[in-house]
Protein backbone atom coordinates (compact mmCIF):
# COMPACT_ATOMS: atom_id res chain seq x y z
CA UNK A 1 0.00 0.00 0.00
CA UNK A 2 1.39 3.58 -0.79
CA UNK A 3 0.94 6.06 2.25
CA UNK A 4 -1.51 7.65 0.99
CA UNK A 5 -3.85 4.59 1.38
CA UNK A 6 -3.47 5.03 4.85
CA UNK A 7 -6.07 7.26 6.76
CA UNK A 8 -4.84 9.80 8.32
CA UNK A 9 -5.76 8.81 11.77
CA UNK A 10 -3.97 12.22 13.45
CA UNK A 11 -5.83 14.99 11.18
CA UNK A 12 -8.66 15.01 14.07
CA UNK A 13 -5.95 14.81 16.74
CA UNK A 14 -4.74 17.91 14.70
CA UNK A 15 -7.78 20.23 14.57
CA UNK A 16 -6.83 23.46 16.55
CA UNK A 17 -10.44 23.25 18.34
CA UNK A 18 -9.52 26.23 20.56
CA UNK A 19 -8.82 28.66 17.97
CA UNK A 20 -12.19 28.59 15.57
CA UNK A 21 -12.18 32.01 16.23
CA UNK A 22 -16.35 32.30 17.30
CA UNK A 23 -18.76 31.88 19.97
CA UNK A 24 -22.18 30.91 19.94
CA UNK A 25 -24.84 33.55 19.06
CA UNK A 26 -26.67 33.37 22.47
CA UNK A 27 -24.14 35.28 23.65
CA UNK A 28 -21.56 38.19 22.71
CA UNK A 29 -17.78 38.32 23.66
CA UNK A 30 -15.94 41.36 24.30
CA UNK A 31 -11.62 41.50 24.60
CA UNK A 32 -10.35 44.37 26.30
CA UNK A 33 -6.69 45.12 27.01
CA UNK A 34 -5.15 45.93 29.96
CA UNK A 35 -5.91 49.49 29.59
CA UNK A 36 -9.63 48.90 28.87
CA UNK A 37 -9.97 49.45 25.37
CA UNK A 38 -11.95 46.72 23.42
CA UNK A 39 -9.40 45.11 21.20
CA UNK A 40 -12.11 42.09 19.86
CA UNK A 41 -15.69 41.80 19.63
CA UNK A 42 -17.91 39.32 18.60
CA UNK A 43 -20.09 40.16 14.92
CA UNK A 44 -23.30 39.83 17.19
CA UNK A 45 -22.80 42.72 19.67
CA UNK A 46 -25.08 45.23 18.44
CA UNK A 47 -28.33 41.85 19.00
CA UNK A 48 -27.06 42.25 22.88
CA UNK A 49 -26.08 45.41 23.96
CA UNK A 50 -27.12 47.75 21.01
CA UNK A 51 -23.22 48.84 19.96
CA UNK A 52 -22.39 47.15 16.43
CA UNK A 53 -19.20 45.29 17.20
CA UNK A 54 -16.60 47.36 14.54
CA UNK A 55 -17.82 50.51 16.38
CA UNK A 56 -16.83 49.00 19.78
CA UNK A 57 -13.14 48.57 18.79
CA UNK A 58 -10.75 50.61 20.12
CA UNK A 59 -13.26 52.58 22.80
CA UNK A 60 -13.05 52.11 26.44
CA UNK A 61 -15.21 49.76 27.35
CA UNK A 62 -17.38 51.85 29.65
CA UNK A 63 -18.38 53.22 26.12
CA UNK A 64 -20.06 50.02 25.29
CA UNK A 65 -21.70 48.43 29.12
CA UNK A 66 -22.48 50.88 31.91
CA UNK A 67 -20.09 52.36 34.11
CA UNK A 68 -22.08 50.20 37.30
CA UNK A 69 -21.20 47.39 34.91
CA UNK A 70 -17.59 48.08 34.04
CA UNK A 71 -17.37 48.13 38.18
CA UNK A 72 -18.59 44.89 38.93
CA UNK A 73 -16.35 43.73 36.14
CA UNK A 74 -13.34 45.31 37.74
CA UNK A 75 -13.73 44.16 41.29
CA UNK A 76 -14.57 40.81 40.14
CA UNK A 77 -11.37 40.86 37.98
CA UNK A 78 -9.32 40.52 41.31
CA UNK A 79 -10.51 37.11 41.87
CA UNK A 80 -8.71 36.01 38.91
CA UNK A 81 -5.94 33.38 39.52
CA UNK A 82 -4.01 32.97 36.33
CA UNK A 83 -4.84 31.99 32.64
CA UNK A 84 -7.01 29.09 33.70
CA UNK A 85 -8.94 30.81 35.95
CA UNK A 86 -12.76 32.05 35.23
CA UNK A 87 -14.69 34.02 37.12
CA UNK A 88 -18.67 34.83 36.67
CA UNK A 89 -21.28 37.58 37.42
CA UNK A 90 -24.60 36.28 37.46
CA UNK A 91 -27.52 38.88 36.99
CA UNK A 92 -26.18 42.36 36.44
CA UNK A 93 -27.33 45.00 34.42
CA UNK A 94 -24.77 45.59 31.45
CA UNK A 95 -26.94 48.83 30.90
CA UNK A 96 -29.83 50.55 32.13
CA UNK A 97 -32.05 49.65 29.72
CA UNK A 98 -31.36 45.96 29.15
CA UNK A 99 -32.53 42.93 30.96
CA UNK A 100 -30.03 41.00 33.14
CA UNK A 101 -27.14 38.93 31.78
CA UNK A 102 -24.68 36.41 33.14
CA UNK A 103 -20.71 36.87 32.56
CA UNK A 104 -18.11 34.89 32.69
CA UNK A 105 -14.52 36.83 32.51
CA UNK A 106 -10.87 35.24 31.90
CA UNK A 107 -7.80 36.36 31.06
CA UNK A 108 -6.31 35.00 27.72
CA UNK A 109 -3.09 36.31 26.26
CA UNK A 110 -2.96 39.36 28.00
CA UNK A 111 -6.02 40.54 26.96
CA UNK A 112 -9.76 40.24 29.26
CA UNK A 113 -12.56 38.02 27.88
CA UNK A 114 -15.58 39.06 28.75
CA UNK A 115 -18.41 37.07 27.81
CA UNK A 116 -22.31 37.72 28.69
CA UNK A 117 -25.89 35.94 27.91
CA UNK A 118 -29.01 36.61 29.05
CA UNK A 119 -29.56 35.32 32.44
CA UNK A 120 -32.36 32.57 33.03
CA UNK A 121 -35.82 32.94 34.50
CA UNK A 122 -35.76 34.35 37.89
CA UNK A 123 -37.29 32.43 40.93
CA UNK A 124 -34.84 29.66 40.49
CA UNK A 125 -33.27 28.53 44.06
CA UNK A 126 -30.18 29.57 45.27
CA UNK A 127 -27.44 27.10 43.36
CA UNK A 128 -25.58 26.00 46.53
CA UNK A 129 -29.01 25.08 48.01
CA UNK A 130 -30.09 22.68 44.78
CA UNK A 131 -26.24 21.49 44.60
CA UNK A 132 -26.30 20.60 48.63
CA UNK A 133 -29.72 18.78 47.79
CA UNK A 134 -27.96 16.75 45.18
CA UNK A 135 -24.52 16.13 47.01
CA UNK A 136 -26.89 14.67 49.70
CA UNK A 137 -28.63 12.22 47.78
CA UNK A 138 -25.40 11.19 46.32
CA UNK A 139 -23.85 10.08 49.44
CA UNK A 140 -27.13 8.36 49.96
CA UNK A 141 -26.07 5.51 47.32
CA UNK A 142 -25.03 2.60 48.39
CA UNK A 143 -23.07 0.79 45.40
CA UNK A 144 -20.78 2.73 42.62
CA UNK A 145 -23.99 1.57 40.05
CA UNK A 146 -26.46 3.64 42.13
CA UNK A 147 -24.41 6.12 43.09
CA UNK A 148 -23.26 6.32 38.98
CA UNK A 149 -27.18 6.49 38.10
CA UNK A 150 -28.36 8.71 40.60
CA UNK A 151 -25.29 11.47 39.47
CA UNK A 152 -26.88 11.56 35.68
CA UNK A 153 -30.64 11.15 37.18
CA UNK A 154 -29.68 14.63 39.36
CA UNK A 155 -28.00 16.49 36.43
CA UNK A 156 -31.09 15.80 34.24
CA UNK A 157 -33.60 16.57 36.60
CA UNK A 158 -31.68 19.89 37.08
CA UNK A 159 -31.02 20.82 33.19
CA UNK A 160 -34.11 19.08 31.74
CA UNK A 161 -31.94 17.08 28.58
CA UNK A 162 -33.66 13.94 27.16
CA UNK A 163 -30.42 11.73 27.92
CA UNK A 164 -28.02 12.27 30.22
CA UNK A 165 -24.80 9.95 30.23
CA UNK A 166 -22.39 8.63 31.91
CA UNK A 167 -19.36 8.14 29.81
CA UNK A 168 -16.36 6.20 31.07
CA UNK A 169 -12.52 5.72 29.26
CA UNK A 170 -10.89 2.88 29.43
CA UNK A 171 -7.00 2.40 29.33
CA UNK A 172 -6.88 3.14 25.70
CA UNK A 173 -8.97 5.60 25.29
CA UNK A 174 -12.01 4.15 24.25
CA UNK A 175 -14.95 4.95 25.79
CA UNK A 176 -18.45 2.90 27.60
CA UNK A 177 -21.99 4.56 28.56
CA UNK A 178 -21.85 3.31 32.34
CA UNK A 179 -24.78 5.23 33.22
CA UNK A 180 -27.88 6.81 31.80
CA UNK A 181 -30.74 8.41 32.00
CA UNK A 182 -33.09 9.11 29.15
CA UNK A 183 -36.91 10.17 28.45
CA UNK A 184 -38.97 7.07 27.91
CA UNK A 185 -39.56 6.49 24.33
CA UNK A 186 -35.96 6.80 23.12
CA UNK A 187 -33.64 4.44 22.67
CA UNK A 188 -31.03 3.82 25.55
CA UNK A 189 -27.08 3.95 24.50
CA UNK A 190 -26.57 1.78 28.05
CA UNK A 191 -23.59 0.01 27.37
CA UNK A 192 -22.76 0.90 24.15
CA UNK A 193 -19.08 1.55 23.20
CA UNK A 194 -17.41 4.06 21.28
CA UNK A 195 -13.93 3.91 19.80
CA UNK A 196 -11.30 6.55 20.86
CA UNK A 197 -11.44 8.88 17.76
CA UNK A 198 -14.44 9.86 18.76
CA UNK A 199 -12.91 12.23 20.88
CA UNK A 200 -9.51 13.57 19.93
CA UNK A 201 -6.38 14.13 22.04
CA UNK A 202 -6.41 17.99 21.98
CA UNK A 203 -9.73 17.92 22.97
CA UNK A 204 -9.40 15.58 25.86
CA UNK A 205 -6.72 17.68 26.60
CA UNK A 206 -8.45 20.91 26.85
CA UNK A 207 -11.33 19.09 28.67
CA UNK A 208 -9.14 18.93 31.80
CA UNK A 209 -8.86 22.66 31.92
CA UNK A 210 -11.95 23.61 30.76
CA UNK A 211 -14.79 21.39 32.59
CA UNK A 212 -18.09 22.35 30.95
CA UNK A 213 -19.26 22.82 27.24
CA UNK A 214 -22.86 23.68 25.77
CA UNK A 215 -23.79 23.54 22.73
CA UNK A 216 -26.94 25.46 22.61
CA UNK A 217 -28.20 24.76 19.33
CA UNK A 218 -26.18 22.76 16.62
CA UNK A 219 -27.84 25.11 13.50
CA UNK A 220 -26.48 28.09 14.81
CA UNK A 221 -23.27 29.35 12.52
CA UNK A 222 -22.02 31.37 15.33
CA UNK A 223 -21.47 34.71 15.69
CA UNK A 224 -16.91 35.79 14.47
CA UNK A 225 -14.97 37.26 17.20
CA UNK A 226 -12.72 40.26 15.25
CA UNK A 227 -10.52 40.67 13.79
CA UNK A 228 -9.58 37.59 13.05
CA UNK A 229 -6.03 38.33 13.58
CA UNK A 230 -4.37 40.96 16.46
CA UNK A 231 -1.65 42.47 16.00
CA UNK A 232 0.63 40.39 16.13
CA UNK A 233 -1.28 37.67 13.79
CA UNK A 234 -2.77 35.80 16.67
CA UNK A 235 -5.99 34.53 16.17
CA UNK A 236 -7.91 34.56 19.66
CA UNK A 237 -7.86 32.00 22.19
CA UNK A 238 -11.19 30.63 23.67
CA UNK A 239 -9.72 27.12 25.21
CA UNK A 240 -11.52 28.66 28.42
CA UNK A 241 -14.55 30.25 27.13
CA UNK A 242 -17.92 29.43 27.63
CA UNK A 243 -19.05 30.81 24.56
CA UNK A 244 -16.42 28.38 22.36
CA UNK A 245 -18.00 27.62 19.40
CA UNK A 246 -17.67 24.03 18.76
CA UNK A 247 -15.52 21.97 15.81
CA UNK A 248 -17.65 21.40 12.35
CA UNK A 249 -16.42 18.10 12.55
CA UNK A 250 -18.00 17.79 16.41
CA UNK A 251 -21.40 19.54 14.93
CA UNK A 252 -21.85 16.77 12.47
CA UNK A 253 -21.01 14.14 14.57
CA UNK A 254 -23.99 14.97 17.01
CA UNK A 255 -26.26 15.65 13.93
CA UNK A 256 -25.93 12.08 12.87
CA UNK A 257 -26.18 11.13 16.34
CA UNK A 258 -30.00 12.90 16.04
CA UNK A 259 -28.67 15.98 18.32
CA UNK A 260 -29.82 19.38 18.66
CA UNK A 261 -28.31 20.65 21.82
CA UNK A 262 -24.92 18.70 24.29
CA UNK A 263 -23.98 19.48 27.69
CA UNK A 264 -20.77 17.89 28.76
CA UNK A 265 -19.13 18.45 31.85
CA UNK A 266 -15.74 16.28 32.27
CA UNK A 267 -15.15 13.97 35.16
CA UNK A 268 -12.02 14.31 36.60
CA UNK A 269 -10.38 11.63 39.08
CA UNK A 270 -6.56 12.06 40.44
CA UNK A 271 -5.66 14.69 37.61
CA UNK A 272 -7.03 12.11 34.48
CA UNK A 273 -9.79 12.48 32.65
CA UNK A 274 -11.91 9.66 33.58
CA UNK A 275 -15.11 10.56 31.68
CA UNK A 276 -17.56 12.44 30.78
CA UNK A 277 -21.18 13.21 31.68
CA UNK A 278 -22.67 13.88 28.32
CA UNK A 279 -26.29 15.17 27.79
CA UNK A 280 -27.97 15.06 24.81
CA UNK A 281 -31.35 16.97 23.42
CA UNK A 282 -33.42 16.59 20.23
CA UNK A 283 -34.29 20.51 20.53
CA UNK A 284 -32.32 24.04 21.18
CA UNK A 285 -31.64 23.65 24.73
CA UNK A 286 -29.79 26.38 26.50
CA UNK A 287 -29.46 26.07 30.04
CA UNK A 288 -28.53 29.37 31.61
CA UNK A 289 -25.41 29.74 32.70
CA UNK A 290 -26.45 29.94 36.51
CA UNK A 291 -27.81 26.49 35.78
CA UNK A 292 -24.49 25.67 33.81
CA UNK A 293 -22.36 26.34 36.80
CA UNK A 294 -24.70 24.56 39.55
CA UNK A 295 -24.11 21.19 36.92
CA UNK A 296 -20.64 21.87 36.92
CA UNK A 297 -20.41 22.30 40.83
CA UNK A 298 -22.36 19.22 41.10
CA UNK A 299 -19.45 17.41 38.41
CA UNK A 300 -16.18 18.95 40.07
CA UNK A 301 -17.71 17.30 43.37
CA UNK A 302 -19.10 14.25 42.20
CA UNK A 303 -15.50 13.70 40.24
CA UNK A 304 -14.04 14.41 43.74
CA UNK A 305 -16.68 11.41 45.15
CA UNK A 306 -16.22 8.76 42.41
CA UNK A 307 -12.22 9.42 43.46
CA UNK A 308 -12.73 8.54 47.04
CA UNK A 309 -15.02 5.62 46.36
CA UNK A 310 -12.82 4.21 44.14
CA UNK A 311 -9.67 4.61 46.40
CA UNK A 312 -12.10 2.66 48.98
CA UNK A 313 -12.04 -0.13 46.30
CA UNK A 314 -8.51 -0.46 45.83
CA UNK A 315 -7.66 -0.05 49.71
CA UNK A 316 -10.56 -2.77 50.04
CA UNK A 317 -8.86 -5.23 48.24
CA UNK A 318 -5.11 -4.27 49.33
CA UNK A 319 -6.61 -5.20 52.56
CA UNK A 320 -7.79 -8.44 51.60
CA UNK A 321 -4.43 -9.30 49.58
CA UNK A 322 -2.16 -8.67 53.20
CA UNK A 323 -4.58 -10.88 54.59
CA UNK A 324 -3.98 -14.05 52.13
CA UNK A 325 -0.49 -13.34 52.31
CA UNK A 326 -0.37 -13.16 56.16
CA UNK A 327 -2.01 -16.04 56.64
CA UNK A 328 -0.08 -17.97 54.05
CA UNK A 329 3.19 -16.76 56.37
CA UNK A 330 1.65 -17.82 59.47
CA UNK A 331 0.53 -21.37 58.30
CA UNK A 332 3.89 -22.21 56.43
CA UNK A 333 6.43 -20.68 59.23
CA UNK A 334 4.01 -23.89 61.18
CA UNK A 335 4.70 -26.69 58.60
CA UNK A 336 7.33 -25.97 55.86
CA UNK A 337 6.71 -29.10 54.37
CA UNK A 338 4.00 -26.63 52.84
CA UNK A 339 6.07 -24.81 51.05
CA UNK A 340 6.99 -27.90 48.82
CA UNK A 341 3.39 -28.83 47.79
CA UNK A 342 2.48 -27.59 44.59
CA UNK A 343 -1.41 -28.27 45.50
CA UNK A 344 -1.45 -26.36 48.96
CA UNK A 345 -0.11 -23.43 47.35
CA UNK A 346 -2.00 -23.23 44.28
CA UNK A 347 -5.13 -23.54 46.66
CA UNK A 348 -4.08 -20.44 48.40
CA UNK A 349 -2.97 -18.18 45.85
CA UNK A 350 -5.74 -19.54 43.48
CA UNK A 351 -8.57 -18.31 46.20
CA UNK A 352 -7.13 -14.47 46.54
CA UNK A 353 -7.64 -13.99 42.62
CA UNK A 354 -10.71 -15.09 40.83
CA UNK A 355 -10.22 -18.08 38.03
CA UNK A 356 -10.77 -20.92 36.11
CA UNK A 357 -7.87 -23.36 36.67
CA UNK A 358 -4.47 -23.40 38.36
CA UNK A 359 -0.99 -24.96 37.57
CA UNK A 360 1.93 -25.21 39.82
CA UNK A 361 5.65 -25.77 38.70
CA UNK A 362 7.73 -26.42 42.18
CA UNK A 363 11.03 -28.36 42.48
CA UNK A 364 9.98 -29.87 39.11
CA UNK A 365 7.18 -31.01 40.25
CA UNK A 366 3.90 -30.14 38.36
CA UNK A 367 0.10 -29.61 39.91
CA UNK A 368 -2.81 -29.11 37.94
CA UNK A 369 -6.55 -28.55 38.41
CA UNK A 370 -9.80 -26.84 36.66
CA UNK A 371 -9.19 -25.56 33.18
CA UNK A 372 -5.57 -25.58 33.06
CA UNK A 373 -3.75 -27.30 30.15
CA UNK A 374 -2.38 -30.59 29.86
CA UNK A 375 1.24 -31.15 31.65
CA UNK A 376 2.70 -31.14 28.39
CA UNK A 377 1.28 -27.62 27.41
CA UNK A 378 1.84 -26.72 30.91
CA UNK A 379 5.62 -27.37 30.68
CA UNK A 380 5.67 -25.78 27.05
CA UNK A 381 4.60 -22.30 28.74
CA UNK A 382 6.80 -22.81 32.12
CA UNK A 383 9.60 -23.30 29.11
CA UNK A 384 8.91 -19.85 27.67
CA UNK A 385 7.98 -17.95 30.94
CA UNK A 386 11.15 -18.43 32.35
CA UNK A 387 12.87 -17.26 29.29
CA UNK A 388 11.06 -14.15 29.74
CA UNK A 389 12.29 -11.16 32.57
CA UNK A 390 13.12 -13.40 35.67
CA UNK A 391 11.01 -12.91 38.55
CA UNK A 392 8.53 -10.85 37.28
CA UNK A 393 4.19 -11.38 37.31
CA UNK A 394 3.46 -12.04 34.13
CA UNK A 395 -0.64 -10.97 33.29
CA UNK A 396 -2.40 -11.47 29.76
CA UNK A 397 -6.29 -11.81 29.08
CA UNK A 398 -5.26 -13.18 25.47
CA UNK A 399 -2.43 -15.90 25.95
CA UNK A 400 -1.90 -17.14 22.48
CA UNK A 401 -0.40 -13.53 22.14
CA UNK A 402 2.31 -13.91 24.19
CA UNK A 403 2.60 -17.98 23.75
CA UNK A 404 0.72 -18.78 20.32
CA UNK A 405 0.71 -22.64 21.39
CA UNK A 406 -2.04 -21.56 23.75
CA UNK A 407 -4.02 -21.28 20.91
CA UNK A 408 -4.43 -24.96 21.04
CA UNK A 409 -6.43 -24.58 24.56
CA UNK A 410 -7.22 -20.68 24.39
CA UNK A 411 -10.78 -21.98 25.62
CA UNK A 412 -9.88 -23.81 28.53
CA UNK A 413 -7.30 -21.14 29.37
CA UNK A 414 -7.48 -18.25 27.86
CA UNK A 415 -5.91 -16.01 30.08
CA UNK A 416 -2.80 -16.28 32.10
CA UNK A 417 -1.95 -14.68 35.62
CA UNK A 418 1.38 -16.25 36.43
CA UNK A 419 3.77 -15.41 39.81
CA UNK A 420 7.23 -16.67 40.09
CA UNK A 421 7.13 -17.88 43.75
CA UNK A 422 10.54 -18.76 43.97
CA UNK A 423 14.39 -17.44 43.04
CA UNK A 424 14.48 -20.93 40.85
CA UNK A 425 13.63 -19.25 37.24
CA UNK A 426 10.64 -22.08 36.78
CA UNK A 427 8.64 -21.98 39.67
CA UNK A 428 5.67 -20.35 39.26
CA UNK A 429 1.81 -20.43 39.95
CA UNK A 430 -0.13 -19.68 37.34
CA UNK A 431 -4.10 -18.47 36.83
CA UNK A 432 -5.73 -19.53 34.34
CA UNK A 433 -9.23 -17.63 33.19
CA UNK A 434 -11.28 -19.34 30.71
CA UNK A 435 -11.77 -18.02 27.43
CA UNK A 436 -15.09 -15.48 27.32
CA UNK A 437 -16.73 -14.73 23.51
CA UNK A 438 -17.46 -10.98 24.34
CA UNK A 439 -20.00 -9.36 22.28
CA UNK A 440 -18.71 -5.64 22.43
CA UNK A 441 -21.79 -3.15 21.33
CA UNK A 442 -20.14 -0.41 19.22
CA UNK A 443 -22.29 2.58 18.49
CA UNK A 444 -21.51 2.13 15.09
CA UNK A 445 -18.73 0.07 13.33
CA UNK A 446 -16.15 1.72 14.76
CA UNK A 447 -13.88 1.25 11.03
CA UNK A 448 -16.55 3.48 9.50
CA UNK A 449 -15.08 6.28 10.65
CA UNK A 450 -12.53 6.00 7.90
CA UNK A 451 -13.91 7.44 4.50
CA UNK A 452 -12.99 8.19 0.97
CA UNK A 453 -12.72 11.58 -0.40
CA UNK A 454 -10.96 13.61 -3.21
CA UNK A 455 -8.22 13.54 -0.35
CA UNK A 456 -7.95 10.07 0.08
CA UNK A 457 -8.97 8.11 3.12
CA UNK A 458 -9.81 10.09 6.25
CA UNK A 459 -11.33 10.25 9.67
CA UNK A 460 -14.87 11.25 9.82
CA UNK A 461 -17.69 10.55 12.02
CA UNK A 462 -19.87 7.76 11.63
CA UNK A 463 -22.84 8.53 9.73
CA UNK A 464 -24.57 5.33 11.36
CA UNK A 465 -24.69 4.86 15.20
CA UNK A 466 -26.42 1.68 14.88
CA UNK A 467 -25.64 -0.90 17.66
CA UNK A 468 -22.61 -3.30 16.23
CA UNK A 469 -21.82 -6.02 17.78
CA UNK A 470 -17.92 -7.33 17.79
CA UNK A 471 -17.28 -11.31 18.88
CA UNK A 472 -13.75 -11.04 20.78
CA UNK A 473 -12.49 -14.71 20.93
CA UNK A 474 -9.52 -16.09 22.88
CA UNK A 475 -9.88 -13.61 25.14
CA UNK A 476 -10.84 -13.88 29.01
CA UNK A 477 -12.11 -11.44 31.16
CA UNK A 478 -8.86 -9.23 31.76
CA UNK A 479 -7.23 -9.28 35.13
CA UNK A 480 -7.72 -6.21 36.99
CA UNK A 481 -4.94 -3.78 38.30
CA UNK A 482 -5.90 -4.51 42.03
CA UNK A 483 -5.59 -8.54 41.47
CA UNK A 484 -2.09 -7.76 39.87
CA UNK A 485 -1.28 -6.16 43.23
CA UNK A 486 -2.35 -8.79 45.18
CA UNK A 487 -0.02 -11.21 43.48
CA UNK A 488 2.69 -9.01 44.14
CA UNK A 489 1.82 -9.06 47.86
CA UNK A 490 1.60 -12.42 48.08
CA UNK A 491 4.71 -13.19 45.66
CA UNK A 492 6.65 -11.09 48.23
CA UNK A 493 5.57 -13.12 51.18
CA UNK A 494 6.37 -16.16 49.65
CA UNK A 495 10.06 -15.19 49.00
CA UNK A 496 10.44 -13.32 52.21
CA UNK A 497 8.93 -17.17 53.52
CA UNK A 498 11.36 -18.79 51.51
CA UNK A 499 14.45 -16.68 52.80
CA UNK A 500 13.45 -17.03 56.72
CA UNK A 501 13.52 -20.71 56.39
CA UNK A 502 16.67 -20.79 54.35
CA UNK A 503 18.31 -18.90 57.10
CA UNK A 504 16.56 -20.73 59.80
CA UNK A 505 18.05 -24.22 58.24
CA UNK A 506 21.48 -22.32 57.82
CA UNK A 507 21.58 -21.37 61.33
CA UNK A 508 20.43 -24.90 62.74
CA UNK A 509 23.35 -26.89 60.08
CA UNK A 510 25.54 -23.92 61.88
C1 LIG B 1 -15.64 16.17 20.86
N1 LIG B 1 -16.76 13.96 20.90
C2 LIG B 1 -16.46 15.17 21.44
C3 LIG B 1 -17.10 15.30 22.70
C4 LIG B 1 -17.83 14.16 22.90
C5 LIG B 1 -17.65 13.34 21.78
C6 LIG B 1 -18.65 13.86 24.14
C7 LIG B 1 -16.99 16.46 23.65
C8 LIG B 1 -17.75 17.64 23.17
C9 LIG B 1 -19.13 17.70 23.74
O1 LIG B 1 -19.26 18.08 24.87
O2 LIG B 1 -20.10 17.38 23.04
C10 LIG B 1 -18.18 12.06 21.54
N2 LIG B 1 -20.45 12.24 22.40
C11 LIG B 1 -19.34 11.55 22.09
C12 LIG B 1 -19.51 10.20 22.43
C13 LIG B 1 -20.74 10.08 22.96
C14 LIG B 1 -21.33 11.37 22.95
C15 LIG B 1 -18.55 9.12 22.23
O3 LIG B 1 -22.45 11.64 23.37
C16 LIG B 1 -21.32 8.85 23.44
C17 LIG B 1 -22.51 8.73 23.90
N3 LIG B 1 -15.20 12.98 16.32
C18 LIG B 1 -15.17 11.81 15.59
C19 LIG B 1 -14.09 11.85 14.67
C20 LIG B 1 -13.49 13.07 14.85
C21 LIG B 1 -14.18 13.77 15.91
C22 LIG B 1 -13.75 10.72 13.76
O4 LIG B 1 -15.95 10.89 15.70
C23 LIG B 1 -12.38 13.64 14.11
C24 LIG B 1 -12.32 13.62 12.76
C25 LIG B 1 -13.83 15.04 16.38
N4 LIG B 1 -14.96 15.21 18.65
C26 LIG B 1 -14.23 15.67 17.61
C27 LIG B 1 -13.76 17.00 17.91
C28 LIG B 1 -14.25 17.31 19.17
C29 LIG B 1 -15.01 16.19 19.61
C30 LIG B 1 -12.87 17.85 17.04
C31 LIG B 1 -14.02 18.59 19.94
C32 LIG B 1 -15.23 19.47 19.90
C33 LIG B 1 -14.94 20.77 20.58
O5 LIG B 1 -14.89 20.81 21.84
O6 LIG B 1 -14.74 21.76 19.88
Amino acid sequence: ATPTDQPDLTACDREPIHLLGAVQSFGFLLAVSSDWLVSRASENLADHVGTAWDIALGQPLHAVLSQDAVHDIRNRIAYLQGEDSVERLLRIRLKPDLPEYDVAIHFSRGSIIIEGEPSGPAGHEDIGITVRSMLMRQSQSSSMQNFQLNAVRQIRAITGFDRVMLYRFDQDGAGEVVAESVASKRESFLGLRYPATDIPRQARALYLRNVLRVIADLQDPGARVLPERDLHGHPIDLSMSVLRSVSPVHIEYLTNMGVRASLSISVVCEGRLWGLIACHHHAPLRPSLEQRTAAELFGRMFSMMLESREREETAGYEQRSRAIADRLMAVVAQDAKLLHDPEWIGETIGAAIPNDGIGVYLDGRIALSGMAPDEGQFRALIRDLSTGAASQIVITDHLSQLHPPAAAYAERAAGMLAIPISRSPRDYVVLFRAEKVRSVRWAGDPQKAMEEDAHGVRLSPRKSFEAWRQLVQGVSEPFAAAERRVAEAVRTSLLEVVLLLSEERESDQA
